[in-house]
């Protein structure tokens, strides 16, 4: 541990730094996670393929959940939890109900119930706008939370052209917020332009949520203490307000160029000003200096709230050379901010 320091603004920082050892492979040792506490769970169809493309990242150390009423979500993977919405011929299929799968997730509570009660964390991900992952995920994330879990939800809102799937989702879009700790709001419209940028089709647009997703479970896992970043998680997230994560990797001499990296992410437009938590997690290559984390820490609290409580960790893994990696959760936003990304 490095003990406190005090960047620009008075915010008061915890900083601690931890070596990984091998940053493809985290330590799971006996003081840390145990098998089942990270689940990144994929509910409906654009939901699934997401989880497992996520979920192939850190395979060895976070487990996976598909739900959906479509079986195809779940073939070709080997180790899952796989839940399918109606079992029966008559029954599959709940497209544009999500009230009906809903339910069906309701009835799946026992058997959902086996791997929610040893998670601690789940990460569950979503397309909003169709029947299953509109309604299932609700429920899912209720039960998640109810059972213990802390629920960071990334949903993606339908292109804006698609209009009855815009009104399914604006209505999924609250309730889900309601049940989750944290949940992100993602713009397929936002993703699609980005991939066009990218000359790569909207669908592969998708590796953003598959950093994200790393970069969380990396921050949560790789650390050995699991339960105390579990409890620093806790301790951000339980503030009043919006929250919302960031996510960037770049040079580690660019800490502004980073800040506007994640800023620029597919995310819905939320400002994080007046934000009054923030747990921030930056990995480097052996050389990272401690300069090089506080510049990354002023730039990512730079118009937090003055009296904002921040949680800062770092970690040195070799394979990153020049390269930073930052995750950020942000917490206790005033509702409604906006600050119109673009
Ligand atoms: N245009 C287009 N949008 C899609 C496609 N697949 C998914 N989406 C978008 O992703 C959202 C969720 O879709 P999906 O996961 O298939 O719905 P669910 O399985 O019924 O929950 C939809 O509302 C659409 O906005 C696609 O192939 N084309
Ligand atoms: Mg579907």
């Amino acid at each position: 541990m490095l003990g406190p320091v005090m960047p620009d603004g008075g915010i008061c920082v915890t900083l601690g730094v931890i070596d990984s050892h091998n940053p493809h492979d985290p330590p799971r040792s006996s003081s840390s996670m145990e098998e089942g506490e990270l689940l990144i769970a994929g509910i409906g169809s654009l939901g699934c393929a997401w989880a497992k493309a996520a979920q192939a990242r850190v395979t060895n150390w976070v487990d996976l959940t598909l739900v959906d009423a479509d079986d195809s979500s779940m073939v070709g993977v080997r180790h899952a939890n796989c839940l399918l919405l109606g079992d029966t011929p008559s029954e599959v299929g709940c497209a544009g109900m999500p009230q009906l799968a809903e339910a069906r997730m309701r009835s799946l509570q026992p058997i959902a119930s086996h791997f929610l009660e040893k998670a601690e964390l789940v990460l569950l991900l979503t397309g909003l706008g169709g029947g299953s992952g509109s309604g299932a995920s609700v429920e899912f994330a209720r039960q998640a939370a109810q059972a213990g879990c802390l629920v960071i939800s990334v949903a993606a809102m339908p292109f804006e052209a698609q209009s009855e799937r815009q009104k399914i989702a604006e209505d999924a879009l609250p309730r889900l917020s309601k049940v989750s700790h944290v949940c992100v709001e993602l713009s397929l419209d936002r993703m699609a332009w980005q991939a066009r940028e990218r000359g790569v089709d909207w669908q592969q647009g998708s590796a953003w949520v598959e950093e994200l997703a790393e970069g969380l479970m990396r921050t949560l896992a790789n650390v050995g203490l699991i339960n105390l970043d579990l409890m620093d998680l806790r301790a951000i997230v339980s503030k009043s307000g919006g929250s919302t994560l960031l996510v960037a990797e770049g040079h580690c001499d660019e800490a502004q160029e980073l800040y506007l990296r994640a800023r620029s992410s597919p995310l819905a437009a939320m400002s994080v000003g007046g934000a009054t938590g923030c747990l921030l997690q930056v990995e480097g290559g052996p050389h990272m200096t401690l300069k090089q984390v506080e510049a990354v820490a002023d730039a990512f609290t730079d118009g937090l709230s003055i009296d904002a409580q921040v949680i800062l960790g770092a970690r040195v893994s070799p394979d990153l050379e020049e390269r930073m990696r930052v995750v950020a959760v942000v917490s206790g936003l005033p509702r409604g901010a906006s600050d119109g990304l673009v």
